[in-house]
C-alpha cells in the first residue's frame, strides 16, 4: 500500500515537469514577448562591437605602420647627424692644427723679437751676464778650426766679432774652456799686434797691457812673429798667449 501511494507521488511529479517543459518550449515556441527584440538588440550590439574592435585594429595598425615609418625616419636623421658630427669633429681637428700652427707662428716670432731685443741669445749663443762686466752672447767653436782671420769673418758673419779679453771676465772663460773643449787645441780671441811681441789690441782697437793679469808666464813673447792672441789649453789651462795667426784653432766669438 505503502509502495504504491510512493509510486503514485512519483509518476504524478515526472508528469508535473514534463508538463512545464512542454510548457516552457512552447512557449519558446510562441514566442516570449520582447525576446527577439532583445536578440536583435544582442547581435546588433555584438556587430557594433566587432566593428568598433576592427576600427581599433585598423588604427592601431596604422598607428604601427606610422611609427615604423618614423623610427625608418629617425634612424636616417640619426645616421645623418652622426655623419655630420664626424664632419664637424673632422674639421676641428683641421681647424686645431691650424691654430696650432698659427700660435706656434706666433711664438717663433715672439722669440725673434725677444732676440732682436737682446733679451735672449742667437741661436748657438750663451748669455753672459754680470752686474759689473755687462751682459752679452758668447759661443765656443771648438770643432771648425779656423785661422785667427778666418774665425774672426766667421764671428763677424754671425753680428759680433772674436771675444774681447778683459779682466773682468776672463776666468769666467777660462772655466767655460774647459767646458767646450772639441777637435781643436786652444782658441782664437779678439786681439792681435802689428810689432810682434808688444802694442797689443783687442778687437775694438783698445790696448790689452803687459800688466793683463791673464798672460800666460813668460807671455807674450812674439816668438817667431806671433802675433794673434789665443787661449792657450796646453800647461796653462787657458791663460792668454801670443801665437802664430794662420795656425788652425777653435775660437770665441761675442755678440
Ligand atoms: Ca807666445
Amino acid at each position: 500500500m505503502l509502495c504504491s501511494s510512493y509510486m503514485c507521488v512519483l509518476v504524478c511529479g515526472l508528469m508535473l515537469a514534463i508538463w512545464v517543459d512542454i510548457g516552457v518550449a512552447d512557449q519558446f515556441l510562441q514566442g516570449e514577448p520582447g525576446l527577439p527584440g532583445r536578440l536583435d538588440e544582442f547581435a546588433k550590439t555584438m556587430s557594433s562591437g566587432f566593428n568598433a574592435t576592427e576600427v581599433k585594429l585598423d588604427l592601431l595598425n596604422k598607428r604601427q605602420s606610422r611609427m615604423a615609418t618614423d623610427l625608418l625616419r629617425l634612424k636616417t636623421k640619426s645616421s645623418q647627424t652622426m655623419k655630420m658630427l664626424y664632419t664637424m669633429l673632422t674639421y676641428r681637428k683641421k681647424f686645431e692644427r691650424k691654430v696650432l700652427a698659427g700660435i706656434n707662428s706666433i711664438v717663433n716670432t715672439l722669440e725673434e723679437i725677444k732676440h732682436c731685443l737682446g733679451c735672449t741669445c742667437p741661436k748657438g749663443y750663451e748669455r753672459y751676464s754680470s752686474a759689473t762686466c755687462g751682459t752679452f752672447c758668447y759661443r765656443f767653436e771648438s770643432n771648425n778650426c779656423s785661422s785667427w782671420s778666418a774665425a774672426r769673418s766667421v764671428c763677424q758673419a754671425e753680428g759680433g766679432d772674436l771675444l774681447v779679453p778683459s779682466e773682468c771676465y776672463y776666468q769666467f772663460f777660462r772655466e767655460k774652456a774647459q767646458q767646450h773643449e772639441g777637435t781643436c787645441s786652444h782658441f782664437w780671441i779678439g786681439g792681435n799686434t802689428n810689432t810682434p811681441g808688444s802694442n797689443y789690441v783687442n778687437v775694438k782697437g783698445d790696448p790689452v797691457p803687459s800688466s793683463f793679469s791673464f798672460w800666460s808666464v813668460g807671455q807674450p813673447d812674439g816668438l817667431l812673429g806671433e802675433s794673434c792672441l789665443e787661449m792657450r789649453s796646453y800647461l796653462t789651462n787657458y791663460l792668454m798667449n801670443d801665437y802664430h795667426c794662420d795656425r788652425p784653432e777653435g775660437f770665441v766669438c761675442q755678440i
